[in-house]
Formats: structure tokens, C-alpha cells, sequence
């Protein structure tokens, strides 16, 4: 059985020794293949070329190799009968939540101003706030956001999401859908993104949706570029209006070099390190998949591009 493979870093040895140490009857080939494309099985892939995979007419599914499908969505020659599995790891979830835990927490003790404050040679203190006063709001309530969230729960803080469709999770407030997203706005302190990127997620943070948070709060975008209008941004945070964001995705990436993002003293830049997937989950997640599938059961979790995720 062949599979191929196009990852985000060069780690095709990695790659080979996890599938060889699995599944010695699945072997790996290498994008680019010059080869009979008709030969290939399955194809996990992060950011193939649009158009590429029209080209492997026996393909049985296609694995995201990365928690977002936005690059399979957008490639409209993808075949649309093939199934695509959005990854779902442990490695992924765990590292999204790390980042996640430190930024809200970096938002909490208020680290951005003592990094000016640092800069500047001022020796200034903030008045603490107790978690229990501190509003932390989470745009999007999947494996990501609902592991976030429950990571967050010891600190004890006020905790609140927002999801296209209702959710229910315990000790969170849970609101859904455009009519109660004001109402989410207004009760969040610390806004944080973890959204699948869809239509009707597009530019959700934008000057209506700042307006509506209480002054002085924070963002954190660790979702996609395009869920945040970086002008809108900018111009909450120099209203003072805002007072910080931590960001990790970008409206253009790399973020160009004369982005006003990169110098801005209320504004942390990261260039979308904010979680990799690990070679082992992810060969065990991909492995089993397949093996279920090939025995006569389900692929799981298949996308579902009317929704978007
Ligand atoms: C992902 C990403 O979707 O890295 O996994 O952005």
C-alpha cells in the first residue's frame, strides 16, 4: 500500500522510521513523485500545490497534515468523492494548549507591559487580578479549544466560549451563533481564537467585534490569519482601547517586514510555531485510520466541507 507524503518540514526519515517501526506494509512516497500516479493508495499532505491532487485517480483519502483543512478546501480541484481526515493528535492538541495556557497567562500577569516597561528602564508595577475576575473567553470549542479550556479550568478563572452551533461544557458559559456572539464579546477580558477557518468565520475579529469586548481587553489569535482584520487590530490597540494581542498567524505569511505588527510595543509575534504535529501520534493516528478503513470501517474524522471542518 503506498501513501503519499508531503509534510510541512523536511522530516522524511522520521516519517519512514514510524510507518517501517507500524506498518511495515505501508510504504511512504516522498512528494514530489514522478511516478505512476495511479500507484498511490493514500496521501497525507500540508499545503500541496492546487491542482496536484487531481492528479491520483485510485486515492482511497486524503489525511490533513495539520489540525486546519483551509488548504484543502481552498484547492477547488481536489476530488471531491475522495474523503480528506482532518488530523486529530495528541502531540498537536497538547502543544496548541501549552501555547494557548501560556498566552492567556502571559494576558493575565500583564507581560506585554512589563516587556515596554523593560524597555523603557521603568521599574512600574500593575495591580494583580484574582482568575476569578478575569473573563477568559475561547472563540471555537473543538479538540483544540475544549482541551484549552480544560487546561485553564485549575487556574480559575471565568471561563466562556463562542461556537457556531450550541456546545455544552461544564463550568464554561457557552454561547453560539451570530445573535449571541455580542453577548460573549462583552463578558470576555481575554479573547482567545482557536476558530476553524470557514466562511462565516472570515474577519470575525474586526473593528465591530473590538468594539464590543470591554476596554482594556486582550487578544489572542493562534487560529488563522484571515480570522483577524490586522488593520482593525492596530487601530483598536492604538485607540488604547485594547491593550495587547499575541499573535501566531497572519494575514500574510511570512508576515512582510514592514508589517506595523512587528514593532508594535503592544503586540507579541510568533511565525505559526504555535503548535507542530508529532511524527509518532500522527503515524499512529494515519495507521489506524487506514486500518480500519481497509477491514471495512469508518475513516474518522472525515471533514465535512459544507460545514467547513
Ligand atoms: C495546523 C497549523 O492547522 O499548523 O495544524 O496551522
Amino acid at each position: 500500500m503506498k501513501i503519499l507524503i508531503k509534510s510541512d518540514f523536511d522530516r522524511g526519515d522520521d516519517w519512514r522510521k514510524a510507518f517501517a517501526d507500524r506498518a511495515p506494509e505501508m510504504t511512504l512516497i516522498d512528494w514530489p513523485y514522478q511516478g505512476d500516479p495511479a500507484a498511490i493508495d493514500y496521501a497525507a499532505v500540508w499545503k500541496m500545490p492546487h491542482g496536484e491532487l487531481a492528479r491520483f485517480d485510485n486515492l482511497k483519502a486524503i489525511f490533513s497534515l495539520g489540525a486546519g483543512i483551509d488548504h484543502l478546501a481552498n484547492d477547488l480541484s481536489r476530488p471531491p468523492q475522495v474523503p480528506v481526515v482532518r488530523l486529530v493528535e495528541p502531540g498537536l492538541t497538547a502543544g496548541m494548549t501549552e501555547f494557548a495556557v501560556m498566552s492567556v497567562l502571559q494576558h493575565h500577569r500583564f507581560m506585554l507591559a512589563y516587556r515596554e516597561f523593560r524597555r523603557q528602564r521603568q521599574w512600574r508595577d500593575i495591580l494583580q487580578v484574582a482568575p476569578k475576575d478575569r473573563r477568559v473567553g475561547v472563540m471555537g470549542l473543538g479538540i483544540l479549544g475544549g482541551d484549552a479550556i480544560d487546561k485553564l479550568r485549575p487556574f480559575g478563572f471565568d471561563l466562556a466560549g463562542w461556537t457556531a452551533s450550541p456546545k455544552k461544557m461544564t463550568g464554561v458559559r457557552c454561547y453560539h451563533g451570530d445573535a449571541q456572539l455580542p453577548d460573549f464579546l462583552k463578558a470576555t477580558d481575554i479573547l482567545l481564537c482557536l476558530l476553524p477557518l470557514t466562511p462565516a468565520t472570515r474577519q470575525i475579529l474586526n473593528k465591530e467585534t473590538f468594539a464590543l469586548l470591554p476596554p482594556g481587553a486582550a487578544v489572542i489569535n493562534l487560529a488563522r490569519g484571515e480570522h483577524l482584520n490586522e488593520k482593525d487590530l492596530l487601530a483598536a490597540l492604538d485607540s488604547g482601547h485594547l491593550s495587547g494581542a499575541i499573535l501566531d498567524v497572519f494575514e500574510q505569511e511570512p508576515l512582510p517586514g514592514d508589517s506595523p505588527l512587528w514593532d508594535h510595543p503592544k503586540v507579541s509575534i510568533t511565525p505559526h510555531i504555535a503548535s507542530m504535529l508529532m511524527v509518532d501520534t500522527t503515524t499512529d493516528f494515519i495507521v489506524e485510520n487506514i486500518r480500519r478503513f481497509e477491514s471495512g470501517g469508518a475513516l474518522d474524522p472525515v471533514v465535512d466541507f459544507s460545514r467547513g471542518y
